[in-house]
């Protein structure tokens, strides 16, 4: 039985009223009870990057505000003094309840040497497995922004505005996204590092082929503390990205969102945090509000606590897999019916592919490796398959002769998320065929390089013999896309006038030629001006 069984909507909770456990979660809640957790302005859903604007936005305009957050507070060291662990030495805090490690390498000539057994814990990433389509998320105060490649980049402006026809683009490029590179702390590779460091031997190569096929290269802004990577690299601090931390989080150097918006969100003392708080029911209270209903997660999964909140600005900031998922269930349960056809839509990979090359013996890639990205190859001008494909490191403590590569494809492959009320859980439907036409765009700029180069794929690392695979993304995008699902502000249809918000990825329409956390937080600052400005605080902020 779920929450949603057992509560008629809007009923309003009894202090720790018993519940039976809800069908998600019954092997870890035998009963479930409800804590009335009392009555809030507003409530930010998910502290990845569109929440922690929205977060840091409302405290700043005096608008007490809960921010709800499903994994941990990374903020205390384990035992090993450290709060995150390694790529090479993952244990629980590697995976969000997993048995085993989940990285998209499968193998290194035929053997799996990248997965571990891992004890099932909270850990910071997460890996949702659908048919045809796995999904790579962060879990924790901080969103993705804790295990990205901190990637800063701006969308072509053509690509921006075919993505968003209702946004004045001229003032996204000359104020929104200014404002949120200089929030994020972007920065760029110095040349010492990039063009010198041993660690930064595998861009150099990657880029020098890819010259030779007379490909465009160019250096990506990273959040990333190059100061801090400097002195990585002569010794003088631990290493960090430097050594083998990044997809299971960075101990130091990389400025992810905990640091920069909720770290301000924070400090303007409006905004309660509450991690390990899973939302897992949003509907209309009764009084023009909205009530959220939050099972607390423990150590060893979801409890049977759940604290019912309102109030009454709800900003959705779950990212392009949890705003949907919140969204349909509560189109298809009724708790939100007036919801319109759009919401789930839209979904897409951006065009996703990782593919690797060998290269000859005389272009090594370096047994060390920097784990932040800095190269890019640019084949967007080609007719009928434009993508960009980033230089990936692969450190493995030893020369492997390997160019990891990152492609965005540009594809109108499209997918959605559904409700599926037996397990009452989003569902990504993605069909087999949608992954051909991204993999096709990684080749048509790889092949070239092989080609200039002498060189060929390598068909052991992603599993089945493939040189390439696009079944599987790190960047979720839409589900709630903006100016269809939402007015051109994110204010959700069917509710525009009712203060329910959506402010992260599903925003997007499923590919954007971009790593997306940029466009993320310039459009969550750019939204929440408005918001702010036309429903909240029209008369100015109330510190
Ligand atoms: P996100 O940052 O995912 O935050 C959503 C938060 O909501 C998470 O903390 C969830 O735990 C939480 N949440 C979800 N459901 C619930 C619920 N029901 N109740 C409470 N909390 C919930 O969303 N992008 C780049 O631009 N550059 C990169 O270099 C880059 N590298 C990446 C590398 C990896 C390995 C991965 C996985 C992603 C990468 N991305 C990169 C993607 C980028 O991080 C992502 O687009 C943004 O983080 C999306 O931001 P959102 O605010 O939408």
């Amino acid at each position: 039985m779920r929450i949603g069984d057992i509560l008629k909507p809007a009923a309003t909770p009894k202090n720790g009223s018993p519940l039976p456990s809800t069908g998600a979660t019954a092997s870890a809640a035998q009963q479930s009870r409800v804590i009335p957790g009392g009555h809030f302005e507003a409530i930010v859903i998910g502290s990845g990057y569109g929440g922690a604007v929205a977060a840091k936005r409302l405290g700043q305009a005096g608008v007490p505000t809960l921010l709800l957050e499903e994994g941990r507070h990374w903020n205390a060291p384990g035992p090993d003094g450290k709060v995150h662990c390694g790529m090479r030495s993952p244990d629980g805090r590697a995976m969000w309840f997993k048995d085993r490690t989940e990285v998209p390498l499968k193998a290194f000539l035929g053997i799996d040497i990248y997965n571990r057994d891992i004890p099932r814990a909270p850990g910071v990433l997460d890996r949702m497995n659908f048919d045809n389509m796995s999904v790579y998320v962060g879990r924790g105060v901080g969103g993705t922004s804790l295990v990205n490649g901190g990637m800063a980049v701006r969308p072509r402006a053509d690509e921006f505005r075919e993505a968003f026809p209702g946004v004045d683009a001229d003032a996204m490029f000359s104020k929104y996204f200014p404002r949120a590179e200089a929030n994020l702390k972007v920065g760029t590779i110095p040349d010492d590092l990039l063009e010198k460091d041993p660690a930064y031997r595998y861009s150099r190569a990657a880029r020098k082929s890819a010259e030779k096929a007379g490909m465009e290269t160019r250096v990506i802004p990273s959040v990333y503390d190059y100061g801090y990577m400097r002195k990585e690299a002569r010794g003088e601090a631990p290493k960090s990205a430097m050594g083998d931390e990044l997809m299971y989080g960075n101990n130091a150097g990389k400025n992810s969102v905990d640091k920069t918006y909720l770290k301000e969100a924070l400090e303007t003392g409006k905004v309660d945090l509450r991690p390990m708080h899973r939302v897992e029911r949003i509907e209309k209270d009764g009084s023009g509000g909205y009530r959220v209903w939050a099972r607390e997660i423990g150590e060893a999964g979801p409890t049977g606590t759940v604290h019912a909140f309102t109030c009454g600005n709800l900003f959705l900031g779950a990212g392009a897999m949890g705003t949907p998922e919140m969204l349909v269930r509560a189109r298809e349960t009724g708790t939100l019916p007036r919801l319109n056809g759009e919401v789930g839509e839209g979904w897409g990979s951006n065009g996703n592919v990782m593919a690797a090359r060998a290269n000859p013996l005389w272009d090594p890639v370096g047994s060390k490796q920097c784990a932040v990205p800095a190269v890019a190859i640019d084949n967007w001008k080609h007719p009928t398959h434009p993508a960009l494909a980033e230089v990936a490191a692969l450190p493995m403590g030893f020369e492997h002769w390997i160019s990891m590569y990152l492609a965005l494809a540009k594809t109108p492959e499209r997918g959605r998320i559904e409700y599926d009320a037996a397990a009452d859980r989003g569902v990504l439907r993605w069909e087999k065929g949608q992954n051909a036409h991204a993999e096709a765009g990684a080749r048509a700029l790889l092949d070239p390089i092989n080609k200039a180069n002498g060189t060929i794929y390598r068909y052991d690392l992603f599993g089945g013999g493939r040189p390439v695979a696009g079944d599987f993304t790190y960047h979720p995008l839409g589900g709630a896309v903006l100016g269809k699902a939402t007015d051109d502000f994110g204010r959700v249809r069917g509710y525009e006038n009712e203060r329910l918000y959506v402010v992260d990825a599903s925003l997007i329409p499923g590919g954007l030629g971009a790593n997306p956390f940029l466009t993320v937080t310039a459009l969550a600052e750019r939204n929440m001006d408005e918001i702010l400005a036309k429903d909240i605080r029209p008369e100015g902020p109330k510190p």
